[in-house]
């Protein structure tokens, strides 16, 4: 059994649950008990706040977790990153009140700033020779600078709505951060080394089919070949004949982005009746 370290309740939770349910990992109890196993797979997962995360693989509590990457740099605990996952993308930089001229990291001297992220804070202080003071509050950092409690925060972003809602401009990004899957430095027992390796194929699987899409559609024989230029298929598509032998069925696996830029010029080189189906998983 492989027991996995996962947020409770948060930002992470939805996709994290998400992303093991796509995997095939279902759950005995949908309650979110503090150990939950799976039904139908040799695993448990341990639900905790994402601060404990990175200690419990640290310790070995548990042998894998689900956290953000700002977790494990601020943590820093011995752990190894297995797997960036792609989701709960955010960035951790420092804003300044708006009203301020911002030249450079220089500013910085001098200034107090407000985190909750002092680790990566002092990181970055020391390699830029800036001597600030940090101020450590565990929530709405960004309120800090508004009531006169720092002169700057540092802290995570995403949409950046946040910072613009208090008055407050983005001058330095310092670190991009997303869930990642992390380990011990330990070696697993083969059994669990076994099952890590066939849930890593699981996730490859799910990750490879995301944003891609299944296409099909119907196309005169005269302008197959234009139409599979236009393509950028992963191989070559796959042709199939119709009952009408003038035309023929194209089906190919493109990009969601692609398809947009390519929609246009495929129904002006004659494709027709197009369909674009999601892909669950894709195994190369
Ligand atoms: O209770 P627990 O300790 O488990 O959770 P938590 O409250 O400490 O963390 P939670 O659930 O808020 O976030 C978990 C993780 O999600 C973080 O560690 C990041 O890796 C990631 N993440 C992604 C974010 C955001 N996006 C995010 N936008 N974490 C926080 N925010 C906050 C940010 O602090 C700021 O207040 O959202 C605000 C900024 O958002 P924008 O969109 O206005 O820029
Ligand atoms: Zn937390």
């Amino acid at each position: 059994m492989l027991r996995i370290a996962v947020q409770s309740k948060g930002r992470l939770y939805d996709e994290t649950m998400e992303l093991l349910g796509e995997a095939g990992i279902k759950l005995t109890a949908v309650k979110r008990t503090l150990l939950v196993p799976s039904r139908n797979f040799p695993v448990e997962l341990l639900f905790l706040r994402d601060d404990d995360i990175p200690d419990s693989v640290a310790t070995g509590t548990a042998d894998i977790g689900i956290v953000g990457l700002n977790e494990v740099l601020e943590k820093r605990q011995k752990v190894e990153i297995i797997k960036e996952l792609g989701f709960s993308k955010c960035r951790l930089s420092l804003a300044i009140p708006q009203k301020h001229q911002y030249q450079g990291v220089e500013w910085f001297n001098g200034k107090k700033i407000a985190t909750s992220y002092p680790r990566i804070l002092e990181d970055f202080l020391k390699k830029n020779n800036i001597q600030a003071d940090i101020h450590v509050i565990s929530g709405s950092v960004e309120i800090a600078p508004g009531i006169g409690l720092a002169d700057a925060i540092f802290d995570i972003v995403s949409s950046g709505s946040t910072l613009v809602s208090n008055n407050l401009t983005e001058v330095e990004t310092i670190l991009s951060s997303e869930a990642v899957l992390i380990g011990n430095m330990r070696k697993l027992d083969d059994a669990k080394q076994q099952i890590l390796e066939e849930l890593l194929f699981r996730i490859e699987a799910v990750k490879t089919a995301e944003n891609k899409k299944y296409v099909l559609m119907n196309v005169p024989r005269a302008k197959l070949n234009e139409v599979v230029t236009i393509l950028p298929g992963i191989k070559s598509p796959t042709i199939l004949p119709l009952a009408d032998e003038n035309w023929c069925s194209v089906h190919t696996v493109i990009e969601e982005k692609h398809f947009w830029e390519i929609i246009g010029k495929l129904k002006a080189a004659g494709a027709e009746g197009l369909l674009v189906l999601n892909i669950e998983k894709m195994i190369p």
